[in-house]
């Protein structure tokens, strides 16, 4: 069975429609009006090797504050649909990706216990592009509330802005097709309270 999901959410500052589909070809296909987040949605696409469309209308006249958070919250949500049951997955997943000096870290748990744990992400530029870097940690939290997962995001150095952020992205989908790998040697869920 496909581990795929669609999510459609409309609010007076956002409306989204997002597709994911957990195994993937590394296929995207975005329209998020935030040229950065599609720019790092792409390259955790590719290096996840999920396929995702995000078709979103937001107030980005205002900033880009709006949409992105809520492409997260439609993103943690597809993750969780998309999990299902949970049986079989590796559940943890633990990336490092380097871009050029910078070095990223991210580390998930599939755990059903959202949570967020963020080191290192005083970004030199407060702005790439229009994006607000402030926003990267808006973006992680809220997806890590709806797809109810731990995830440890650690940035070891770096000093580019972009590349530190991009390093996040690509270690965040790796990390990620990691733990929602299935392994054929897991029987149920990888718990011992046997539920996730
Ligand atoms: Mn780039």
């Amino acid at each position: 069975m496909e581990r795929y999901a669609r999510i459609e959410r409309k609010t007076n500052e956002t409306d989204i429609k997002l597709e994911l589909v957990i195994d993937g070809e590394g296929q995207s296909n975005l329209d998020t009006g935030v040229p950065f987040l599609t720019h790092m949605l792409d390259l955790f696409t590719k290096h996840g090797q999920f396929n995702l469309t995000v078709a979103a209308k937001g107030d980005t006249e205002i900033d880009d504050h709006h949409t992105s958070e809520d492409i997260a919250i439609c993103l943690g949500q597809a993750l969780l649909e998309a999990l299902g049951d949970k049986k079989g997955i590796k559940r943890y997943g633990n990336a490092f990706v380097p871009m050029d000096e910078a070095l990223a870290q991210v580390v998930v748990d599939l755990s059903n216990r959202p949570h967020l744990e963020i080191r290192g992400a005083e970004f030199p530029a407060q702005k790439v592009g229009t994006f607000d870097t402030e926003l990267v940690h808006e973006f992680l939290w809220k997806l890590a509330l709806e797809a109810r997962m731990n995830l440890h995001v650690i940035i070891h150095y770096g000093k580019n802005t972009h590349h530190m952020i991009e390093a996040v992205f690509k270690a965040l989908g790796r990390a990620l097709d990691e733990a929602t790998t299935i392994d054929p040697r897991i029987k149920g869920v990888p718990s011992t309270k046997g539920l996730l």
